[in-house]
């Protein structure tokens, strides 16, 4: 049976984020970091890998620990983390991941022989003579690579640049030999940081980190996280290494600049750092990217959405969706967990996660227990928005809910529109499921609820039932 996939694609006691998708031997294959619940830090875990075939985007299986923290020599303690990777194909046919460590500048690699089983170290990135590509005189620190494999040589990107610090250049390229280490084309940059941008058609979207790189045709679409970090851009070139255009948004991760549902400049999300790619997966083309949960930048998870390109190569931005891989909209019956909301908004909506006592999602537990996610901190006119249902004759909806809430969850099909009928809740200290009777219009619909209400209860799930 196929299984309908959903935002987060991955369960949602994982967190995987920086996630690169890739297609071999039809699954799709997502390196990413790896994130904890309750993190202190970013990336406090081993490399994991998750695929699904090609043809059921909804059916991810865990392919296991993939590399383990401290296999590369300089992290023998395992006291660094392992920070945003990505795999190319060598021209040995065999699997190579970069990744950066967090507090070192070089490139290192592992290796294996399929796409995710155990990599064993394999290098670090260094010039002819040996010296670390990082770590010569005038060299710009390391950060976030991706690769891509043409022929016999690799394109390595890389680059972080902070607001504020001149030290930064932009996005950096650098050509590798077959060997998968030797530099053998001397590092250029490719698109500018906030510091080197002016005057550019870079400015307000200047590279930030997160570079990616994907070829469509004969055009390569360079995707990086900008000076904002909620967006991923892109700029495409028919060369790999020279001559990148500003393209626009891909995502954002609070939504910002989508104004089809409401004000471009409205974040209807808790927006914070961003990274991913585009990817074809059977035709159609995916932005993976992800978002941010437990009011924290350190519980991140995967998401994607589909995206639309015009004529002449250009990206739509694509919104955030509860049903990003399902390629339509979900089944407008049944019980739908409350973690998948794409929209989380006060009536006074915030641009970066953080605020510790604002609506977020969470889970039960500690890193690693199979809890499924909910919706914690809700407040008064919290509004939580899921998209989108192909609904036919329903009659009901349900929430089911717990803690200190004395209220009602009004339900609407837009989170400015009308008030289709209120679902009252009450104080409790278990999960409580409440029903009435609301008829959502037939055809394709979101479903939004604002809460009215005292105190902050917790959303687990709500219900769509038919007449
Ligand atoms: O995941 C750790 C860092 O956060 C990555 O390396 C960056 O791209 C950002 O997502």
């Amino acid at each position: 049976m196929k299984k309908q996939a959903l935002n987060p694609y991955l369960p949602s006691w994982e967190y995987i984020p920086d996630g690169e998708p890739y297609v071999f031997d039809g699954r799709v294959y997502i390196y990413g970091s790896h994130d904890f619940y309750n993190g202190c830090v970013f990336c406090m875990g081993d490399y994991v890998c998750w695929s699904a075939p090609v043809d059921d985007l909804g059916n991810w299986r865990y392919e296991g620990v993939i590399y383990e923290r401290n296999a590369d020599p300089l992290n023998k303690e395992g006291k660094m983390c392992l920070y945003a990777p990505d795999v190319t194909v060598g021209p040995d046919g065999r699997y190579y991941l970069y990744y950066v460590l967090d507090k070192v500048s070089c490139v290192s690699v592992a290796v294996c022989d399929t796409p995710a089983g155990k990599y064993e170290f394999y290098g670090y990135v260094h010039y002819a003579d040996g010296t670390k590509l990082g770590e010569r005189q005038g060299d710009e620190p390391q950060f976030d690579p991706g690769v891509l494999t043409e022929g016999e040589k690799t394109y390595l990107y890389t680059g972080f640049c902070g607001r504020g610090d001149k030290s930064r250049t932009g996005a950096m390229c650098t050509v590798l030999d077959k060997d998968m280490l030797t530099i053998i084309e001397d590092t250029v940059f490719v698109v500018p940081g906030s510091e080197t941008s002016a005057g550019s058609q870079y400015v307000g979207h200047a590279f930030f980190e997160a570079p990616s790189i994907r070829k469509k045709g004969d055009t390569y679409y360079f995707v990086y996280s900008s000076e904002v970090m909620h967006e991923l851009c892109y700029a495409t070139s028919k060369s790999p290494n020279k001559d990148f255009v500003y393209g626009g948004v891909i995502v954002s991760n609070c939504d910002l600049h989508i104004d089809s549902y409401k004000p471009a400049d409205m974040p209807a999300a808790l927006g914070a750092n961003n990274h991913g790619s585009i990817i074809e997966i059977n035709g159609e083309w995916y932005i993976f990217y992800h978002r941010h949960t437990n009011g924290t930048w350190y519980s991140r998870q995967g998401c994607a959405e589909k995206v639309t390109f015009n004529e002449d190569g250009s990206i739509q931005q694509a919104m955030m969706t509860s049903c990003g891989l399902n390629g339509g909209p979900l089944v407008g019956e049944g019980e739908y967990p409350a973690y998948l909301a794409c929209n989380l908004f006060t009536d006074k909506p915030e641009l970066y996660i953080g605020n510790k006592s604002y609506p977020k999602i969470a889970q039960d537990g500690r890193d690693g227990d199979e809890e499924v996610g909910y919706i914690t901190d809700i407040c008064e006119k919290t509004t939580m928005g899921f998209k989108s249902f192909d609904c036919q004759n329903v009659k009901k909806v349900a929430v089911t809910t717990r803690g200190y809430g004395n209220g009602y969850f009004e339900v609407k099909s837009a989170w400015d529109g009308a008030v289709l009928g209120t679902i009252a809740i009450d104080f409790t200290n278990v999960w409580e499921r409440y029903e009435a009777e609301i008829t959502i219009p037939d055809g394709v619909c979101d479903i939004y609820l604002t809460y009215q209400g005292g105190g902050n209860p917790q959303l687990k799930s709500f219900e769509l039932i038919k007449g």
